[in-house]
């Protein structure tokens, strides 16, 4: 009754606008921020709710990652540091559109009831916030923290202007017992990173000692932060551009997306970066994408993407596994052998599918989104997982994890600073540096600077392991985006029926082509692929499949 009371009346002071249909989305809930402070304080409880259900700390953050600056939006981070399962997105719709405070206090109960969460004193919540650093985003912080605090028992604790994979790394180890401040996080990247220097081989180390690498900052929360771990490295010269000091807007035409996309140099690098590697960040951190220019006279790059990190990544992994593996009679006696898998989505370039399965790697697909790709990669012992656009990461199995632990010792007490051994290290400082709630711009540079330096490899040579397939994206506005149902990892249309049929037709007419549509999960629009072996072809054919989508 007195959680009745105090629900009713906070819920009548953040009114929801009228008209207005939201859905969690691939990415939580994103849109004019205007028009999101009901919303927020509704996740606000929800991210409550899910503390006392999980008796776990919860973390809310507030991010529309690459989107404009007048955007904003809001997730949920479970206590694993993952999304918020997939169980209570209908939850959170079902909360963010009721209609008035009756209709809502009467959908909490009801769900309160389904999922056994009792109200009271004697319960307790705690619910970690984070912001990027939107405008918006200290009047919606303000919202989560009502919502949160709206049920009783509840607390909400605010972690500041943070990236997106940092507010997730942080509920993950709350919920492990660590310590979470951001100068833990700082320091078990600059530590795990500096292990993996310490360990290159001596043959390669000079080769890439004195260069430089710039970050396009996409004038967020990235720069600010990797210029405070910047201080912690050593061995590593990082110039930012786009650091959002030098009066830039967030993602206008900077930022890893709008590299990705338009495949050309963000604003504020002049023609002078020609050759040198750069690297591009999304408004919140949790894309990362690589990129050279190419020429003095045009503003053309050679993007390295999340496919192509994700490679690199898997080489250098197998690289060391095949070291480890070496000497031994038997195999190296972890259940048979190492589980070692890659996830991607259809977007991603079919070059880079064809070179991971020629190195004889699994690889599976998923639907868009995360949450997908995440869940995924956990099935194996290493899952390594990227989106085209940039956002990935490694999972190492807890199991696996122990085992290395154990065959580490092992190794330092028989044949300390063998091969074998430094192969053990190297493996157990990528789990440490490399995010394991979520992908992480910040750790994902971290490995990819360790790898290159280690492989004495210029961003070139990188770019060159293949060759990737000219595409082509395309947006079309339609009036109903759910009209489009898909399968097979969104590969192939069920509704409307006889669409795939026509898409079918036109992928047939070109060397290599490959297209699919989906509707996106973060706008209001179908997205097209198209790839075939030529860009004029890939333009051609993601234009006819866009003209049947109309
Ligand atoms: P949608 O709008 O569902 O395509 C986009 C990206 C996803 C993911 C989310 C969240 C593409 C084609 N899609 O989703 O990969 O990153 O945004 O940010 O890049
Ligand atoms: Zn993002």
């Amino acid at each position: 009754e007195e959680q009745r009371k105090i629900l009713l009346e906070s819920v009548s002071r953040f009114p929801r606008p009228q008209g207005v249909k939201l859905s969690y989305g691939t990415a939580g809930f994103r849109a004019d921020a205007s028009i999101l402070s009901s919303t927020v304080f509704r996740v606000g409880i929800l991210s409550a709710l899910r503390s006392l259900k999980t008796q776990s700390v919860i973390g809310l953050m507030i991010t529309a990652s690459h989107n404009q600056v007048s955007d904003n939006g809001v997730k949920v981070a479970d206590p694993s540091g993952g999304m918020l399962t997939q169980e209570w997105e209908p939850f959170a719709d079902a909360l963010a559109n009721a209609v008035d405070a009756e209709d809502l206090i009467r959908l909490i109960t009801d769900f309160a009831k389904k999922e056994n969460i009792s109200f009271g004193a004697d319960q307790s919540a705690q619910v970690l916030l984070g912001r990027d650093t939107r405008p918006s985003g200290e009047s919606l912080l303000h919202a989560a923290k009502q919502g949160v605090n709206s049920i009783v028992g509840s607390v909400a604790i605010d972690m500041g202007v943070l990236t997106t994979p940092q507010l997730h790394w942080m509920v993950r180890s709350r919920n492990k017992g660590m310590k979470v401040s951001e100068l833990d996080y700082f320091e078990q990247l600059s530590n795990s990173f500096g292990c993996l220097i310490d360990l290159i081989p001596q043959e390669t180390m000079l080769q890439l000692m004195d260069d430089k690498l710039i970050v396009d900052g996409a004038n967020g929360v990235g720069a600010e932060k990797l210029e405070e771990l910047k201080k912690l490295l050593k061995g590593l010269v990082i110039q930012i551009h786009n650091s959002g000091k030098e009066g830039g807007v967030l993602n206008d035409r900077v930022g890893a997306d709008y590299v990705q996309k338009e495949k050309i140099v963000p604003c504020g690098f002049g023609p002078n970066v020609v050759g040198i590697r750069c690297a591009s960040l999304d408004g919140d951190a949790d894309r990362l994408v690589y990129f050279h220019l190419l020429s003095e006279s045009s503003n053309k790059i050679d993007l390295v993407d999340g496919d192509k990190i994700l490679s690199l990544f898997t080489l250098f992994i197998r690289e060391q596994l095949s070291i480890l593996n070496k000497n031994e009679s038997e195999n190296i006696n972890y259940d048979q052998s190492v589980r070692l898998g890659v996830v991607q989505t259809a977007y991603a370039n079919g070059a880079s599918t064809d070179f991971l399965k020629q190195l004889g790697l699994e690889v599976a697909f998923t639907p868009t989104g995360v949450k997908y790709l995440h869940e995924k990669a956990a099935d194996y012992d290493i899952g390594i997982y990227f989106e085209a656009n940039g956002h990935g990461t490694i999972l190492f199995s807890e199991h696996f994890l122990c085992w290395l632990e154990a065959k580490n010792s092992e190794l330092a007490s028989v044949s300390k600073g063998s091969e074998q051994q430094k192969a053990a290290l190297r493996l157990l400082a990528v789990s440490k540096l490399i995010n394991q709630a979520v992908g992480d711009a910040l750790s994902g540079l971290l490995l990819v600077e360790a790898i290159l330096r280690h492989m004495g490899m210029s961003i070139q040579k990188w770019s060159e392991i293949y060759q990737d397939l000219p595409s082509r994206q395309l947006k079309v506005k339609v009036a109903d985006r759910t009209a489009v149902i898909t399968t097979n990892a969104e590969t192939v249309v069920v509704k409307p029926s006889g669409l795939q049929e026509v898409i079918d037709a036109e992928t047939a007419k070109y060397a290599r082509g490959r297209s699919f549509i989906r509707p996106s999960g973060t706008e209001d629009v179908i997205r097209v692929y198209a790839e075939a072996s030529t860009q004029e072809a890939a333009d051609e054919l993601a234009k006819s499949v866009a003209l049947h989508v109309d």
